[in-house]
């Protein structure tokens, strides 16, 4: 399993959010390149951003701190936030971004998400992001009439293999992964799934090791790792099967 430690980019800085609200921010660091580079001199093996400004405006608005993280570190990233259209999915990859993850635009736009699988394959995602079971989209202030599993169905149909699955009601709360959610989503859709949302320990890592048979291939953590309630290395040895 891929352990990421996840930067949540808010206006250039590092900052965690608490259920996605931006009015709870906490800011962790003002360089992101920084960051990056302290996360993979601990192991980190993928590094997980999300631009949140771009999440609620709709087009990308930390391309600059992106664009530094990528320059900052040899591991590969995957970003999300804000990707709408084929045209900053091809800047993203072009600035050096390996992997990229579409949410919103599975909901308003499906055919993006087709084109652009048939285009890049594997280095495309979707995210996945569930309040109370259904899928929230645009900064997470809006739900959709669609489950998570619905989603998944037809992002499989699209050519996606691999999503990331939010539990926004516990993201940045510390308070555990939505376990069997997480697990019966990643059985009942056949998808490789990164688990994302409440990952507060080491605990939670080997739970959702467990859940590796299911098709759990990561997990995402953040605040857990900028609070220092787990240390990354401790983290990644589990994540591996070393711990
Ligand atoms: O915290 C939030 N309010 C938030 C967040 N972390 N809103 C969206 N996102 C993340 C999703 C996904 O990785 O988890 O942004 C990405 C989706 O963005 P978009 O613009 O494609 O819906």
């Amino acid at each position: 399993m891929i352990l990421f430690p996840a930067i949540d980019l808010k206006e250039g800085q590092c900052v965690r959010l608490i259920e996605g609200r931006m009015d709870s921010a906490t800011v962790y660091s003002h360089d992101p390149g920084s960051t990056a580079r302290a996360w993979q001199e601990q192991g980190a093996e993928f590094i997980h951003v999300v631009d949140l400004d771009g999440a609620f405006a709709g087009q990308p608005r930390n391309r600059r701190s992106i664009a530094q993280i990528v320059q900052s570190v040899t591991v590969p990233v995957q970003v999300g936030g804000g990707i709408r259209d084929l045209a900053t999915i091809e800047d993203l990859l072009g600035l050096g971004v390996n992997r990229v993850i579409l949410g919103s635009a599975a909901i308003l736009r499906p055919k993006l998400v087709a084109e652009a699988v048939e285009k890049y394959g594997q280095r495309i995602l979707v995210g996945i992001d569930a309040k109370d079971g259904l899928v929230a989209i645009q900064g997470w202030g809006e739900t959709v009439e669609k489950t998570a599993l619905e989603l998944a169905l037809e992002v499989k149909e699209w050519g996606i293999t691999t999503i990331v699955f939010t539990d926004i009601r516990r993201d940045g709360k510390l308070i555990g992964p939505n376990l069997a959610a997480t697990g019966e989503l990643a059985k009942a859709s056949g998808l490789q799934v990164i688990a994302s949302g409440g990952v507060s320990s080491l605990d939670d890592i080997r739970a959702l090791k467990e859940l590796e048979d299911s098709g759990v291939v990561g997990a995402i953590m953040g605040k857990a790792l900028y609070s220092g309630a787990v240390r990354l290395p401790e983290a990644l040895a589990i994540a591996r099967g070393e711990g």
